[in-house]
């Protein structure tokens, strides 16, 4: 990582007020680098390294958040506290766009939000009110004009992640296979994988439409007041045209887990269902006027597609040697993949007492 006064100098690139105090990380992010910029100014901001290895269409990416940003701030005109209720990124000086490259990497700055909070585990009045937040914000873009585009392609793709497990499989680029584990791991998830590749065949068939999702709704990619109401959903690089599957199950992925993804000791990983009907509550509330009967019918499928996808990228990640998510110990997404297909099963189990809480709560 750069010295503060490099990262102040790129911070500079952008129309910010005041002068740059100090920076420091902020977060714990999977894939970007993001920091706190403290400043003597009215505002302090919060700079990005986008990660473009990950993200390798900028432009595209930042297209989408403008649109989206700029559409949301239309709606929610008038409202007092619009500036903690929809981000806002800095134009680069020189250029007028939302990020700023050296020509190695791409940055962005967007105001901080004061008086919020990241949750890393929610209750279930914070998980109703992120079910509200996230049906209201998908009602928002439902009727966005402009076309968003997919910034990683295929990004949700069940079959495109089953693909990319098998190719991993096949290459054994760092000869993981030979684990035991990772054989009984194989063995365990692959009879699964046609059942969740559902969504894939509702939307070939044409009974299943994409729609603007957030692609990234776990616990901690949003922002909470003082009073346990979400104020604003961050982390909007994966915004683009999905199944609504992708925000309630990536939701509930974080929120229902009894424990964290990484947590060691999948004994304790355990699938909530108060959070589960908390959730399903608020999100039918708030984005429930535009969902079909198929949508609803499989948020249940939902809740279990999104730890199992999540097992299968965290695996094939661990297969291929640790190539894109970011790492604390070796076999860190070794321990990932186990937690997430101990919640896979947990959720598979309880698929009949979701059902029977949808039924309920649109009876
Ligand atoms: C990544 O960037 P972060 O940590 O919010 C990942 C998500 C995964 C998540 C798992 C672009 O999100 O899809 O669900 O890690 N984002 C990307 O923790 O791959
Ligand atoms: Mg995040």
């Amino acid at each position: 990582m750069q010295s503060t006064n490099e990262l102040s100098q790129i911070v500079n690139q952008f129309a910010i007020q005041g002068q740059v105090l100090d920076i420091k990380p902020l977060g714990n992010g999977l894939i970007n680098d993001t920091l706190l910029v403290h400043t003597d100014g009215p505002e302090d901001y919060v700079l990005q390294r986008i990660n473009n290895a990950i993200f390798q269409d900028v432009e595209l990416l930042q297209h989408n958040i403008d649109c989206a940003t700029a559409h949301i701030r239309k709606k929610l005109a008038g409202d007092p506290d619009i500036e903690r209720k929809v981000l806002r990124f800095l134009p680069c000086k020189a250029t007028g766009k939302s990020y700023w490259t050296d020509g190695n990497s791409y940055w962005r700055v967007s105001v901080f939000i004061q008086g919020a909070h990241t949750l890393e585990a929610v209750n279930p009045e914070s998980s109703y009110c992120a079910g509200k937040s996230f049906g209201q914000f998908e009602a928002m873009l439902a009727d966005i004009p402009d076309q968003l585009g997919e910034p990683i392609p295929d990004f949700h793709n069940m079959e495109l992640r089953a693909r990319q497990l098998h190719e991993a499989v096949s290459a054994n680029p760092v000869g993981r296979l030979a684990e035991p584990e990772v054989q009984a791991i194989l063995a365990d998830l692959l009879p699964f994988e046609e059942q969740m590749c559902k969504a894939e065949r509702l939307y070939r068939e044409g009974r299943l439409p994409k729609r603007i999702c957030h692609c990234d709704t776990k616990v901690n990619n949003m922002l909470f007041d003082e009073n346990g109401a979400v104020l604003c959903v961050i982390d909007l690089d994966t915004l683009m045209p999905s199944f609504v599957f992708s925000d309630f199950g990536d939701f509930l992925r974080t929120g229902a887990n009894t424990v964290a993804e990484d947590c060691p000791d999948i004994d304790k990983v355990d699938f909530r269902m108060d959070i589960f009907e908390a959730f399903a509550k608020g999100y039918l509330e708030g984005a429930g006027s535009f969902l079909t009967p198929i949508e609803v019918e499989n948020l249940p499928y939902a809740a279990c597609l999104f730890p199992y996808m999540q097992a299968v990228r965290f695996f094939a990640d661990y297969i291929n040697g640790d190539t894109y998510y970011k790492i604390q110990y070796p076999d860190h997404n070794l321990v990932r993949t186990r937690n997430q297909v101990a919640l896979f099963h947990a959720a598979l189990e309880k698929t009949p007492q979701m059902q029977a809480i949808i039924a309920r709560v649109t009876g």
